[in-house]
């Protein structure tokens, strides 16, 4: 196999034996984004089609997802930082109902490696709980994950809640329940901030550094 292939190997089999080597490997031609969006993502995607397929249970994604996580927790300390001032501070969560957050802490982990305070309320975060979070932390922005199709529609009610509750700071929209379809429009017409969709992470921080000059 590859390196590549190798590095796609390690989240498919769920297995870490000789990760750490070939992620350093990985770093002599590859920057560390790169290798999560490239090669791990690539297996992470293959993982989803197996379980799809039935082909993989509930506790074998699972050991995939801590494959990942360690993949990450490897590769952080090398990313770059950006030296600057705090640009403003966001605030994370993935929907009630969902568990997944991969996708999230690596969207905290790039967002605040450039320049933002962020505060992650976590996974199944209801939106009772993100508005009291809000009115405790007064953040710029918030962000909202999900990956379920149901999480879409959880995306609606929180951002109505919100607004409901006189919020208006920018949302941020995020995870593979979404696609560039999910525009203020299909997501909250009403709601009186912007609502934007994120395809990734690099693409949530362009957006918070527009939002923020
Ligand atoms: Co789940 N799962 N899962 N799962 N899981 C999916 C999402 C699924 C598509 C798999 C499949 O069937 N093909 C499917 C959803 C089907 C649907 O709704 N249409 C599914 C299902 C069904 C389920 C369960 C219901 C299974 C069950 O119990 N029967 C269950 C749900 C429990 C619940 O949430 N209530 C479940 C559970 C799990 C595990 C716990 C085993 C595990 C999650 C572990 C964890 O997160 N701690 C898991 C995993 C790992 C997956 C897949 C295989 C991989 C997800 C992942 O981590 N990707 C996933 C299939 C897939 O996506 N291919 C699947 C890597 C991660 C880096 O990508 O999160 O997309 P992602 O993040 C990206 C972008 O989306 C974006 O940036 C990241 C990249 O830079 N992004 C944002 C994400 N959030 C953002 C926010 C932003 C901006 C960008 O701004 C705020």
């Amino acid at each position: 196999l590859t390196l590549e292939e190798r590095l796609a190997s390690y989240v498919v089999e769920g297995t870490k034996e000789g990760l750490a080597a070939d992620l350093n490997e990985a770093m002599n031609t590859y920057a560390p984004l790169d290798i999560i969006n490239g090669p791990l993502m690539t297996g992470m995607a293959e993982v989803g089609r197996l379980f799809n397929n039935n082909e993989l249970i509930v506790a074998e994604v699972l050991q995939s997802a801590e494959v990942m996580k360690a993949s990450v927790s490897h590769l952080e300390p090398f990313m770059e930082k950006a030296d600057s001032a705090v640009k403003g501070t966001i605030m994370l969560a993935t929907v009630k109902g969902d568990v997944h957050d991969i996708g999230k802490n690596l969207v905290e982990i790039i967002l605040s490696n450039n320049g933002y305070k962020i505060i992650n309320l976590g996974i199944k975060v209801p939106p009772d709980q993100i508005i009291e979070a809000f009115r405790r932390e007064k953040p710029d922005a918030i962000g909202l994950s999900g990956l379920l199709v149901k999480s879409a529609q959880q995306m609606v009610i929180t951002a109505q809640d919100l607004k409901n509750a006189g919020i208006d700071v920018p949302i941020l929209v995020g995870g593979a329940a979404l696609t560039r379809k999910f525009t203020k429009t299909r997501i909250a017409p009403e709601y009186e901030g912007v609502v934007l969709y994120a395809k990734d992470a690099m693409d949530g921080l362009d957006i918070a550094n527009k939002l923020s000059d």
